[in-house]
């Protein structure tokens, strides 16, 4: 069954600014935070992909169309949204779950984590799925907890049960549920392997047995390899997630991740009737997004890592509570966006650090409001060297990313979304270019990144 949403046409008293923080009016805050999905494997960006009860929450709701994550690594992506920062700012860069002992219960850096704020503001908060930092009661949740399973079952169950046990109860809730597909390995029942019929899967427009070997395409492995687990299997036929895979192989591995991609749509779509049924979706608003995207074989890579769109474009929508149906917006959005949004509309306190992102709240009253004109991603210290890695900034147009060995590219999405066309060198674009590296160099400032290279003073990587 394919879930229908009837959602009141007039805003909610939170996000029309009329909740205070001592009204029962706030409402219940849920954050969907999949794993490694990318824009494109989502059936309202892509046909071929089977996704009944996204796409159908996502017409119940707003969906934001051009919506970036802060690092495209499952960590450092996780621990900015917690803090409302960067990685560079909180320390998780890549893998570096260490640094995040800073934020951790009882530390002096406590007060930045979201569920702490929610905490003051007299929510009730609980996680239940993947964390990748730890227990997450170690840094601020009042319970849940990191679950096993590549299936999500465990999780889903969870997170139902919570649901259940929240009916009734005047305390607001937030719940973080952060399933772990479509990450690999990927292991779908053969029910959900049936929907795509054979030649109803095609590789994307940029798709490559392997990479070109250029420091844009560097996933920088600590044994030098440029490609993130060129040899790592993840047992779909023991196929490798990462080059070089020919079209074949690579279009068995598609079929698993979007059949275990509709698994996570069946899954998400049985809470979403669960919130219905309960009459709890009147005061509960769920955002739907990832903590990274995907390669697929585009531009011959695996896993994400990269600056490229596939990597770091991520799906993003929101329902429920106050939510307008049929809206959407081609603004661009920040993952980072989450956490002021969800202070927001919890009336909860500003952090003591100032958080990166930008409440959406004017955008889910008004699509056509302004948001941001440019938006900015990293993703430092993958080969375990500091410095190493990428930075970008995407205007409305125009991406520039630079490199781990301080190469430009400049891409035009309007033209050439598959970034197949480096425009760095077209005399005729150098105000194009000189404006986005002036914001791009004025971010890296203000994240502590090295100071932006230039041609009469080349910067060395840290
Ligand atoms: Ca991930």
């Amino acid at each position: 069954m394919i879930f229908a949403l009837t959602v009141g046409m007039s805003l909610g008293r939170a996000i029309s600014g009329e909740a205070t923080p001592e009204d029962n009016g706030r409402p219940n805050i849920i954050v969907i935070f999949t794993d490694d999905q990318t824009y494109g494997a989502i059936g309202y960006n892509n046909p071929a992909v089977k996704t009944p009860h996204l796409d159908a929450l996502a017409a119940s709701g707003m969906t934001f169309e051009r919506a970036y994550v802060a690092s495209p690594i499952c960590a450092a992506s996780r621990a900015s949204m917690m803090t409302g920062l960067f990685p560079q700012q909180h320390g998780v860069v890549a893998l570096d779950t260490p640094s995040f002992a800073k934020y951790r219960n009882d530390s002096p850096n406590a007060e930045q984590l979201l569920p702490n704020r929610l905490t003051k503001a007299g929510y009730l908060t609980a996680f239940y799925g993947k964390s990748h930092l730890g227990d997450p009661k170690s840094y601020g949740f009042d319970i849940g907890e990191e679950l096993p399973g590549h299936d999500d079952v465990t999780t889903f169950k969870k997170a139902s049960e919570f649901i259940e046990s929240r009916k009734g109860r005047k305390q607001p809730f937030f719940l973080w549920l952060a399933p772990r597909q479509p990450h690999v390995p990927l292991l779908p029942e053969q029910r959900w392997l049936n929907l795509y019929p054979s030649g109803s899967i095609n590789l994307t427009k940029n798709f490559l047995v392997e990479p070109t070997d250029e420091s844009l395409n560097n996933q920088g492995t600590p044994e030098k390899t440029l490609y993130r687990d060129s040899d790592y299997r993840n047992n779909v036929g023991h196929l490798p997630a990462g080059p070089p895979r020919d079209e074949e192989t690579m279009l068995v591995f598609m079929h698993a991740y979007y059949a275990v991609v509709s698994h996570l749509d069946d899954q998400v779509g049985q809470l979403a009737v669960q919130l219905r049924e309960a009459g709890m979706l009147e005061n509960t608003i769920v955002f739907f997004l990832s903590d990274n995207g995907y390669h697929l074989g585009s531009h011959g890579l695996g896993n994400k890592i990269t600056m490229h769109e596939e990597s770091v474009r991520v799906p993003m929508f929101a329902f429920g509570a106050g939510v307008e149906a049929e809206k959407s917006t081609r603004s661009l959005v920040s993952a980072l966006d989450i956490y002021p949004t969800v202070l927001d509309l919890a009336g909860a306190p500003s952090p003591p650090q100032a958080v990166m992102g930008k409440s959406l709240l004017p955008l889910l009253k008004d699509p056509s409001n302004s948001h941001r004109d440019t938006v900015f991603s990293e993703c430092i210290g993958v080969g375990g060297k500091l410095g190493e890695g990428h930075r970008m900034a995407r205007g409305d147009r125009w991406k520039l990313i630079l490199s781990d060995a301080n190469e430009e590219f400049l891409f035009d999405q309007q033209v050439d979304p598959f970034e197949l066309i480096n425009r760095v060198d077209d005399p005729e674009l150098e105000p194009v270019l000189d404006e986005l590296r002036g914001e791009l160099s004025q971010w890296m400032k203000t994240i502590g990144d090295r100071p932006y290279p230039s041609a009469d003073k080349p910067v060395e990587g840290r």
